[in-house]
Formats: C-alpha cells, structure tokens, sequence
C-alpha cells in the first residue's frame, strides 16, 4: 500500500494553510490522488477516529473536526507513505513536534494540529477506502 490519507483539518482550511501543507508532500515528491473539501458528519468521525471513542477528548475533537470544512485527500508515494506523511507532520502535541515539521511549524495546540495522517499500512488501507470508496 503506497497511498495513504491526509486530511488538512478545519483549522488548516480555515486559516488558508492546504497548499502550504499539500504543496510540502508534492515538493517531497509525493503525489496527490484525490482530493476533495467535506465537512465531516459525527458518523463519519466515529468510525475514522473508533480507537478514540470515549476518551476524554473525543467530544472536543468531533466538535473541531466537524465545524467547517476540511480537505480530504489521498497521497501516493513509491514506499511506505504513511511513514513519510507522519513524519513530515510531526508529534500529534504542536509544542513538542519539531520545528520543520508541518504542526512544529504552524500549530500551537493539540486539538487544533492542522493535519491528520494515516499511522500504519493497515490504517492507510482502512482510511482510504472509508473516505474514497470507489478509488
Ligand atoms: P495523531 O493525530 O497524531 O494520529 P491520535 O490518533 O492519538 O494522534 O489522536 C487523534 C487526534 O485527537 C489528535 O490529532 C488530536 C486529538 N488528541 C489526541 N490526544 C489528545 C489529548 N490528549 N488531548 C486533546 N486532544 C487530543
Ligand atoms: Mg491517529
């Protein structure tokens, strides 16, 4: 599985960061597969986010990702995808990702951190096909 899912999360669309964000996995050298602006519905978010279900954050977080837009897209890349998505994105927390990294460089807390990337093959796999189910 060479493609994997990022969404640029509302707060990315909304402060006007998606080609920042998508433009560094293209000069990477990754490509963009699909792409579309959706505002995401609680259902959605709970099977996408189902090892979040019920934890003290999982509220806040449908709450944010659900408000306005975000852009979901696919990336392809020659290997391992997912691995060069997570670590172009840095740590989930912005105050402890590096900086050269897209939440080191643009974000400030962990709610609002701009951008989400599948975290194994297996999630790439299952998140691609939930979101874009006839790719
Ligand atoms: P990641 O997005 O880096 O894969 P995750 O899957 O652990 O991180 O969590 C999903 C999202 O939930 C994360 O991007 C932001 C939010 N989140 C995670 N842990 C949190 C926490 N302790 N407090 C508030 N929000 C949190
Ligand atoms: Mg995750």
């Amino acid at each position: 599985m060479n493609r994997t899912l990022v969404i640029c999360k509302p707060d990315a669309v909304e402060r006007g960061l998606v080609g920042e964000i998508l433009g560094r996995f293209e000069r990477k050298g990754l490509r963009v597969v699909a792409a579309e602006l959706r505002t995401l519905g609680a259902d959605l978010l709970a099977r996408h986010y189902s090892e979040h279900v019920g934890k003290g954050f999982y509220d806040d977080l449908v709450a944010f990702m659900s408000r306005s837009p975000a852009m979901v897209a696919v990336v392809e890349g020659p290997t391992d995808t997912w691995r060069v998505v997570r670590t172009m994105m840095g740590a989930t927390d912005p105050l402890k990702a590096d900086p050269g990294t897209i939440r080191g460089d643009f974000g400030t807390e962990v709610t609002e951190n701009l951008v989400h990337g599948s975290d194994s093959a297996e999630s790439a796999q299952r998140e691609v096909s939930l979101f874009f189910p006839d790719l």
